[in-house]
């Protein structure tokens, strides 16, 4: 066996020879190319049920999850513990968790080649997230910009869960040993943030990770540590890795917004989609016939880069196209592609929503999997910090 090879089999020390196989059918298996070569090349991302999901979800995150699957073994998880930080008691959590499992399977996502479950199922995300308490600094959750938005100005009345969020959500792509994660814009600093707990767990047991040769060489500058997590990538890129609101082009696009007019839902019908877009809040000038024509015109530039993102395009060619029209061109033309988009998903949705005893089924069967994965990970942590088990 090549030395390189050799390593790889030490990524997963506790999963037997074949197992990852059964994990997942359809397996890739690629070894990544950069410092992180022993690890093997695995996407996880997850979406909270808080709520219905969103045009902004979709373009910054579900369709992506859906065109990564080509070339990688994909993790995708309805992330339900997290919908308790902002809100704790919720009318329908659960017929929520089977909507957002339901969007992931209508947009495109194989449950079967991949996985597909929900966060609460395996609890090894919860105990890891205990370990990544000790391990973050309290400075660094401090810096968290999406917990000072959320909490506002009421921070000594909001939850720890909510505060420890990003602990949580470190938890959730190192208990796989994930190396790429794709999410949206607002996601980066918690992203930022995963990587430095990695780091920090990297630094401090590099000793112990060694004597069990369970870890991978890095260069920690100019350094070498013996790590056990990876330095997980995020993946932020096309013209829609931040959709804004339609009643305010500075603010983002939230399932939690109160005005419905500030979204376009994925369970919205065709009228519904196009009295939002013709709501949607604009300025009194046409379209910019150039690019740098849309700076400090939030709205029109989140309208191009929808239509962009939507037809699979730049929105350099969107202005080459509709450039110097009016909005009143423009609107009907982008709801029609919404429309010709997402209806086919809506459906889709609803066909699945009427059998929640499928979609249970589908998330029984991806936590089991994820679980034996995750299990494979805590064997070793708790190795690695020194937690007694068998
Ligand atoms: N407006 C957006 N534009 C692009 N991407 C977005 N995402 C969220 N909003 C936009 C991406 O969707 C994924 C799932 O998000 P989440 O549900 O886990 O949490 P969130 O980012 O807090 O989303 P919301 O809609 O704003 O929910 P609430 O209102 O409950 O807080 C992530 O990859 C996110 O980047």
């Amino acid at each position: 066996m090549g030395e390189c090879a050799a390593a790889r089999e030490n990524v997963n020390p506790i999963l037997p020879t074949g197992v990852r196989e059964i994990i997942f059918p359809g397996a890739l298996h690629q070894p990544i190319e950069d410092i992180m070569a022993e690890f093997q090349k695995l996407v996880f991302s997850g979406v909270q049920p808080t709520g219905n999901l969103h045009l902004g979800n979709y373009l910054g995150a579900i369709r992506k999850f859906v065109a990564l699957q080509k070339d990688n073994d994909c993790i995708y998880c309805v992330v339900d513990e997290h919908a308790l930080t902002a809100q704790l008691v919720h009318e329908d959590l659960r017929g929520q968790t089977r909507a957002i499992a339901a969007a992931y399977i209508a947009s495109g996502i194989d449950p079967k080649k991949h996985i597909v479950f929900n966060q609460s199922r395996v609890m090894q995300h919860a105990e890891l997230t205990w370990i990544f308490n000790c391990v973050a600094r309290m400075g660094w959750l401090n810096r968290m910009t999406q917990f000072k938005e959320k909490a506002g100005k009421d921070r000594e009345n909001a939850s720890v869960g909510l505060f420890t969020y990003p602990d949580l959500m470190a938890a959730d792509i190192l208990v796989y040993r994930a190396t790429h994660v794709p999410v949206g814009d607002d996601q980066k600093q918690h992203l930022e943030l995963t990587r430095d707990i990695a780091q920090k767990f990297n630094n401090d047991f590099s000793k112990r990770i060694a004597e069990l040769g369970v870890g991978v060489e890095m260069a920690v500058g100019e350094e070498k540590v013996n790590g056990y997590f990876p330095l997980t990538e995020p993946l932020i890129e096309g013209e829609a890795t931040r959709v804004m609101s339609l009643r305010d082009g500075s603010k983002k696009m939230s399932k939690s917004d109160p005005s419905d007019l500030s979204r376009i839902n994925l369970t919205d019908d065709a009228d519904a989609i196009a009295r939002k877009i013709k709501k949607a809040k604009t300025d009194p000038e046409p379209l910019p016939s150039e690019l740098t024509g849309l700076k400090d015109r939030p709205e029109a530039q989140n309208l191009v880069g929808i239509y962009a993102a939507l037809a699979d395009t730049t929105k350099e060619k969107v202005i080459a196209e509709f450039g110097s029209r009016q909005f009143s061109v423009f609107k009907p033309a982008l709801a029609d592609l919404a429309v010709e988009k997402l209806a086919p998903i809506a459906a889709e949705m609803r066909r699945l929503m009427a059998d929640p005893a499928h979609i249970d089924a589908v998330l029984r069967d991806g936590g089991e999997r994820a679980g034996m994965l995750a299990e494979a990970t805590m064997k070793t942590v708790r190795r690695i910090v020194g937690l007694l088990d068998d």
